[in-house]
């Protein structure tokens, strides 16, 4: 089955790490998020890819090529990002014949994409706490009967999960009026499939939509607890990997380093000697982690370094940062509330207890910087020796 792959939107609730990165090429575990999207997809068993792109289009066509995993990929062009709908529209061209629609944002089971694509048309379905949040769906038995958008008051807790099979006639039901806020939205389509065909909600066991940081984590502690053990690299006698760690070829391991795994070190990243590296952590490629430096449930993009006596827990670093000697992340408030970080102008509470802070790319902190956990600064920042950081910036 022909799947389109939406991957134009600008995820404007993830910056500043998506300030020049599109989300989908956030990296989750060994391969960007999309990637994981795609898998699903291939392993389900579709025909062609067709991946639409729009926002930071370059690096998205240049990660998948021609073909991916022996698929053949075709790239449409979403000029402005006006909603899903408008997405699957700039796809249109390609389709000619049932077909399948997965946001490139979010992580499934592989088999759940399995039994979605043989039901025929249908949709994945999530059980939720707080269907108020999200597209909510009405069944009769596995039927899907209606859809609504974050209803006040919801007729079930099945939530839409945004992927969607779609007979071949939905090809002409794409043009749907303008939402209230503005954008040409995919339920739209989902409700006149709804009232044409019998569309089968199918439950999903796992659903992971990364839409803002710490969803981002959520995603590398999914994808890296999937990691079996392989160690590549060069690892010295008496360092010490624990579990499920990965190692690949090209990265150094220096004596004195414990690793708890699930861990996974990327090529031409440099750890210890004497460092501390625990679970569900990401050291992206070309990364330096230093001397007494202690790293727990993050992730490092490429290029970053955390040279000397450092603490960073259950925090985002984007890629070519540097932590001057002495920075540390507060990840825990003493109030034991949980975390909370500005999305978009708003407070919104992240519902972990620990979270650290997001880092834009390029960031160099001064020696002794202590960033106060939830602090997200921008890409380019400075901090000066001995900063104390409470606020964004
Ligand atoms: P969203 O998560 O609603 O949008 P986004 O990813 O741009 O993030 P944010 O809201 O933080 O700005 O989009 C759901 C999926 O649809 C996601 O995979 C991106 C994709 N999409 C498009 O391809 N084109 C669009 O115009 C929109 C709105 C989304």
């Amino acid at each position: 089955m022909q799947t389109v792959i939406l991957a134009a939107g600008q995820g404007t609730r993830m910056r500043p790490l998506t300030d020049s990165v599109p989300k989908p090429m956030l990296p989750v575990g060994t391969r960007p998020l999309a990637a994981h999207t795609a898998d699903a997809a291939v392993d389900a068993g579709a025909s062609e890819l067709i991946v639409v792109v729009g926002y930071e289009s370059d690096a998205v066509r240049g990660f998948f090529g021609a073909e991916y995993r022996g698929v053949p990929v075709t790239f449409a062009r979403q000029e402005q990002q006006n909603g899903t709908a408008d997405a699957v529209r700039a796809a249109r061209p390609h389709l000619d014949g049932p077909f399948a629609v997965l946001n490139g944002d979010n992580l499934y089971d592989t088999s759940d994409i399995e039994a979605l694509f043989e039901a025929g048309p249908a949709i994945a379905a999530i059980r939720v706490d707080t269907p108020k949040n999200y597209g909510v769906l009405s069944t009769d038995g596995s039927s899907v009967t209606g859809i609504v958008e974050k209803p006040a008051d919801p007729p079930s807790n099945l939530a839409n999960a945004g992927a969607y099979v779609f007979p071949t006639d939905a090809i002409d039901w794409l043009d749907v009026d303008e939402s209230d806020r503005g954008e040409y939205e995919l339920t739209d389509v989902v409700a006149h499939t709804i009232e044409d065909a019998d569309v089968t909600a199918i439950e999903l066991n796992r659903w992971l939509d990364v839409g803002r940081p710490w969803e981002l984590l959520a995603a590398n502690e999914w994808k890296l607890s999937e990691l079996d053990r392989s160690i590549q690299g060069q690892v010295a006698e008496d360092a010490e990997l624990r579990g499920a760690v990965v190692v690949e070829s090209g990265a150094t391991i220096e004596p004195g380093v414990v690793v708890e795994g699930p861990a996974l070190i990327r090529t031409g990243a440099h750890v210890g000697p004497n460092a501390y590296i625990r679970g569900q952590t990401l050291l992206g490629p070309d990364t330096k982690v230093g001397q007494s430096v202690e790293i727990k449930n993050s992730i490092l993009m490429a290029g970053t370094s955390v040279p000397h006596l450092s603490y960073v827990g259950d925090s985002i670093l984007g890629r070519d940062v540097n932590f001057g000697a002495g920075t540390n992340v507060a990840n825990l408030r003493h109030d034991d509330e949980p975390v909370e970080i500005t999305v978009k102008g708003n407070s919104v509470s992240t519902g972990r207890r620990k979270f650290g802070v997001v880092i834009g790319d390029e960031t160099k902190t001064g020696i002794n910087t202590s960033l106060n956990a939830g602090v997200v600064l921008s890409p380019g920042s400075v901090t000066k020796p001995g900063e104390s950081i409470y606020r964004d910036r």
